[in-house]
């Protein structure tokens, strides 16, 4: 449908006032809320997803087309509410205990909305007993954790053995992220995941919901 091709492309060039003006011709022409979203808005940052994941775009343009997608959403909102329309999972996330880096984080939260999650963002300098509270409150399939620095790195494994002694280590995926880290270190602490960037953060989510 031209129209849903149209707010994808006008997504993926950060337009944001077309993207809200075309949300609301589709929505005045009847077409559901539910293929607004997933034909125009997520397929449009996915295209974004995958062009950041291949070095075509880079940080800002992710910026302004998450921008353009919030606008669209906001728009949609009441109407995916209406249709009773649920998220695809839902996914905490944050930056560990003394690590003040959030840019990354933010990008993974991005991707994530734009996959259809809701995400309960913890912001930065998160300690492990706040993300096990935030896990026992919301009951997420997965908790991403992203550290910038490689004296925050170890305060993944604090999260992951926190997880256990609270009992509920089985009941969420970890999935771990930020520059230092590596498949290695994920694997010598036990996470589930590790994501390089925040593209495949998003694809390995929704795999996690899918299974
Ligand atoms: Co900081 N800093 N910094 N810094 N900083 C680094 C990380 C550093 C490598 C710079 C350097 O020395 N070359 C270095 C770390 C060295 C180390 O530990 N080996 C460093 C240092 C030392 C520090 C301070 C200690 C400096 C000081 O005060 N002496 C201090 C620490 C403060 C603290 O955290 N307690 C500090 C402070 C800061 C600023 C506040 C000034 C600022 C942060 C602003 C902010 O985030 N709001 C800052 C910045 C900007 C950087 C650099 C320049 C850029 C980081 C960034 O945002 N990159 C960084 C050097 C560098 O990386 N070139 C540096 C862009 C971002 C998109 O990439 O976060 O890697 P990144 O995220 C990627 C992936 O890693 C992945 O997806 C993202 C995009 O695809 N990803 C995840 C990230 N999180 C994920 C979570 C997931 C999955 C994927 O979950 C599943």
């Amino acid at each position: 449908m031209a129209l849903l091709e149209n707010i994808s492309a006008a997504l993926q060039a950060g337009k944001a006032k077309d993207v809200a003006q075309l949300v609301q011709e589709a929505m005045d022409s009847g077409i559901s809320a539910q293929e607004i979203l997933d034909n125009g808005l997520l397929a449009g940052m996915s295209v974004i997803g995958t062009k950041f994941k291949n070095n075509e775009v880079y940080v800002p343009e992710v910026l302004i087309a998450a921008r353009a997608l919030n606008k669209g959403t906001e728009l949609l909102k009441p109407k995916l509410l209406e249709e009773g329309v649920e998220p695809i999972g839902k996914a905490v996330i944050c930056t560990v205990k003394g690590d003040l880096h959030d840019i990354g984080k933010n990008l993974v939260k991005m991707m994530l909305e734009g996959a259809g999650f809701a995400v309960i963002d913890l912001g930065v300098d998160a300690s492990d007993e706040k993300i096990v509270e935030a896990v026992k409150e919301h009951s997420p399939q997965v908790v991403c954790l992203s550290a910038l620095l490689t004296t925050t790195m170890n305060q993944l494994q604090t999260v992951v053995e926190s997880l256990k002694a609270a009992g509920i280590r089985e009941n969420v995926k970890v999935m771990v992220g930020g520059a230092p880290v590596t498949q290695a270190f994920c694997d010598q602490i036990g996470a589930d995941a590790y994501a390089p960037d925040a593209a495949t953060a998003a694809e390995v989510a929704k795999s996690f919901v899918a299974k």
